[in-house]
């Protein structure tokens, strides 16, 4: 038990106070023990305050498999402290060595309380929107093994949602463009994210009912990034458009102003 509570605070504290920590020795624990420790370590959150509002999938796909060198699906839970606005400015002094990543949000429109198919997904849902990811590994150089990434909640730091819509039709193939200051930094597809990031939306029931959870109507379900991240720095007006067309083939931007420095 004191394994799993210590590396839960030690995660924690690094999280809170801006401060790299070491990657744990190679077989400190195993996976399961990993998502003890990331539960443990939300725990910390949640007595601070923090409300659960979601979860988040990652590695859904290649490019960031390739990105990071693994080549698991893992997930992790959001909470509202996480939560930057759309439009807003990001304090990066919040962070350690912040990345952003494009991404497509799912809201809840009844509870997930059991596995569901592809098929019933899109009927548990109520809206889908523009996002993007901020992750913060809390591991020094943003180096870490599977069961390092998955009891630091998966690198989950903060995110940005942009306007709820129901084209559902757009999400299949739409294309993603993320921009520094007007200039690409990373575009493609949410054709990336599992084939289509409706999956992901099945993945989650799995993996919750797996883990004997349920996740509330109303809840947040971020899908994973289409691309690879990209490091964060401060003065900087990042926007993501996701959508070839426009109306209904569109999901819309996303956009934030970065301020501040990484501690
Ligand atoms: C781990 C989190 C991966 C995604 O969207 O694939 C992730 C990391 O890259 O630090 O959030
Ligand atoms: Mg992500």
């Amino acid at each position: 038990m004191s394994l799993i509570d210590d590396a839960a605070a030690l995660l924690d504290s690094a999280a809170f106070g801006r401060e790299a920590i070491e990657q744990f020795p190679p077989g400190h624990f195993t996976l399961a023990q990993a998502y003890d420790i990331q539960r443990a370590s939300i725990a910390h959150r949640l007595s601070r305050g923090e409300v659960l509002k979601g979860i988040k999938l990652g590695f859904t796909s290649r490019a960031k498999m390739v990105q990071m060198g693994i080549d698991s699906l893992i997930w992790g839970l959001l909470t509202d402290g996480m939560v930057e606005e759309d439009g807003g400015v990001v304090d990066l002094g919040r962070y350690i060595h912040p990345r952003v990543e494009p991404e497509v949000c799912f809201l809840t429109r009844k509870a997930i309380d059991g596995p569901l198919t592809s098929l019933e997904a899109a009927d548990f849902i109520e809206a889908v929107a523009p996002a993007m990811e901020i992750i913060d590994s809390r591991y020094r150089n943003f180096r870490f093994s599977l069961e390092d990434v998955v009891a630091d909640n998966c690198s989950s730091a903060g995110l940005v949602v942009g306007g709820w819509s129901r084209n559902f039709d757009a999400l299949g193939n739409a294309g993603v463009r993320m921009q520094f200051d007007g200039r690409d930094v990373q575009v493609g597809s949410t054709r990336a994210i599992l084939g289509q990031p409706m999956r992901s939306v099945v993945q989650a029931s799995r993996l919750l009912h797996g883990a004997q959870m349920s996740l509330p109507a109303g809840s947040l379900i971020m899908a994973g990034a289409a691309t690879a991240a990209e490091a964060l720095r401060p003065g900087v007006h990042v926007e993501c458009r996701i959508g070839t067309g426009t109306g209904s083939a569109s999901l819309g931007n996303v956009a934030f102003v970065t301020s501040g420095a990484a501690a």
